[in-house]
């Protein structure tokens, strides 16, 4: 077994699930290290603000330290909201004793607006917190009270990391998302500047400087040096802040999990899609059903909304002498006509993430019909100029397939193709397997019975 670090957050909690202690452990688990905590204030918030604020009792604070402290190997700790001296003093003579390495955020405000520091406190946290600090990372907000300097540009931001480091800190990074979105790190032991350039990104921003600082905690506990640390906790919160969910009226919180969630859903989604192009290819009767233009199954991840998001097999499943082949492989983007059926079907019910397309026959739409599959089809005669014609004609087929509001994804939308165009069957179902499973009985079907072969 591994061993994973242990870091400690000492923070406030947001009700709202966005930024301090939420977004700390949320942020710890994703990058797998043993988040544990000592909250520091309960704050009522929201997406839109701050409503109140409870400190914590010193004592019960002090203690959360100490629970953790005695029984676990902490060595880098992250501060929060520590909203007044009190606070601050206790905090410090804790991270002392218990010899924690710190990154310092030194909050001030939330996102959404609202004191989270009190203004007699700002003393307290220099003299008594960044001394003790290994790492802190204002924003320029912060940085503006922390140096006396007002920063307007890069340069502004490197001579107040300078004048931050003469408190005693070892690193003093200034974070740019309120600027050019670049970051500034100063180490003061080799009076070193690092920028590190960012961009900005389209997504809310609620809690991306706690997982910042929360991020580069979890790298540091697992060796990483400090710019090392520094550029991978700001790509940690630029793919948070892509990922950030849309909840409530106000900024919208960052999502730290988003992006590990979307690589999982990728594995699940092309694993599956080998195990169905599998089956198909087990099943010697399904050589009678692969179009001229061969075959292909696609699948796309659960949030798919381009051709990249679906997988499928890059040079489709053809016959050879009568036998099922897969040409290629199974990847992503490697089918498009498919993938943008399944595009289209996606957009009226997302949990119809599968087709396949087979060659059209009345047989197998008869048979399709006595298993229960509901149908619908579309005229390649009516299709507009300039449109995707597998958009365009699944699109259609699913908005005359029923006459209410709500519409359902029909399990088979066929064509009787047109000048040029091959006749097609497409079968629609949940997961590439579950079409595959389909496919597999309708061809059995189709082979047992060749006196109702009509044209196929
Ligand atoms: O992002 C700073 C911050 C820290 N801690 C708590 C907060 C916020 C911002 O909203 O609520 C508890």
């Amino acid at each position: 077994m591994s061993i994973t670090p242990v870091v400690l957050t000492i923070a406030g909690s947001d009700s709202g699930g966005g930024a301090g202690i939420e977004a700390d452990i949320k942020t710890f688990a994703t990058l797998g290290v043993h988040g544990t905590c000592a909250i520091t204030s309960v704050t009522a918030q929201n997406t839109k603000g701050v409503l109140s604020i409870y400190d914590l009792p010193p004592h019960i604070i002090s203690e959360q330290i100490n629970a953790v402290c005695s029984d676990m190997d902490v060595k880098w700790a992250k501060t929060g909201m520590l909203s007044s001296a009190e606070i601050i003093e206790i905090v410090s003579k804790e991270a002392r004793s218990n010899g924690l390495s710190l990154v310092v955020d030194p909050v001030m405000a939330a996102e959404a607006g609202g004191d989270l520091l009190r203004k007699d406190a700002i003393r307290v946290l220099k003299e008594k917190l960044l001394p003790l600090s290994k790492v802190i990372t204002p924003n320029i907000y912060e940085a503006r009270t922390l140096s006396g300097i007002d920063i307007k540009s890069v340069d502004d931001a490197k001579k107040a990391a300078k004048i931050m480091a003469e408190s005693g800190v070892d690193v003093v990074i200034v974070t740019g998302g309120h600027l050019d979105a670049s970051d500034v790190v100063y180490e003061s032991a080799s009076d070193k500047f690092t920028v590190i350039p960012g961009k900005f990104l389209e997504g809310g921003t609620h809690g991306s400087g706690c997982t910042y600082a929360a991020s580069i905690t979890a790298f540091l506990s697992k060796g990483y040096s400090i710019v090392e640390a520094a550029m991978l906790a700001k790509s940690f919160v630029e793919m948070s802040i892509v990922s950030s969910v849309k909840v409530g009226h106000g900024v919208g919180p960052v999502n730290q999990i988003g992006s590990t969630l979307k690589n999982a859903h990728r594995y699940e989604t092309l694993h599956n899609t080998i195990s169905a192009a599998n089956i198909l290819v087990s099943c010697g009767e399904f050589g009678k059903l692969i179009a001229e233009v061969g075959c292909n199954i696609a699948m796309g991840i659960p949030e798919a909304c381009v051709v990249a998001d679906v997988a499928g097999v890059s040079g489709r499943i053809v016959r050879v002498r009568g036998v099922p082949h897969i040409a290629g492989n199974v990847e992503f983007g490697g089918s498009n006509h498919v993938a943008r059926m399944v595009l289209a079907a996606m957009r009226f019910d997302p949990s119809i993430r599968a087709a396949i397309n087979l060659r059209y026959s009345e047989k197998v739409l008869r048979i399709c019909r006595d298993m229960g599959l509901s149908i619908s089809s579309f005229d390649r005669a009516d299709e507009p100029d300039h449109v995707s014609t597998m958009d365009w004609g699944v699109t259609f087929a699913i908005e005359n397939s029923c006459s209410t509001a709500l519409k359902k994804v029909p399990d088979i939308i066929y064509d009787v193709g047109g000048v040029g165009k091959e006749p097609m069957i497409r079968l629609f179902g949940k997961s590439a397997e579950d079409v595959a499973r389909k496919t597999v009985m309708i061809a059995e079907l189709y082979s047992a019975n060749s006196d109702i072969d009509l044209n196929g």
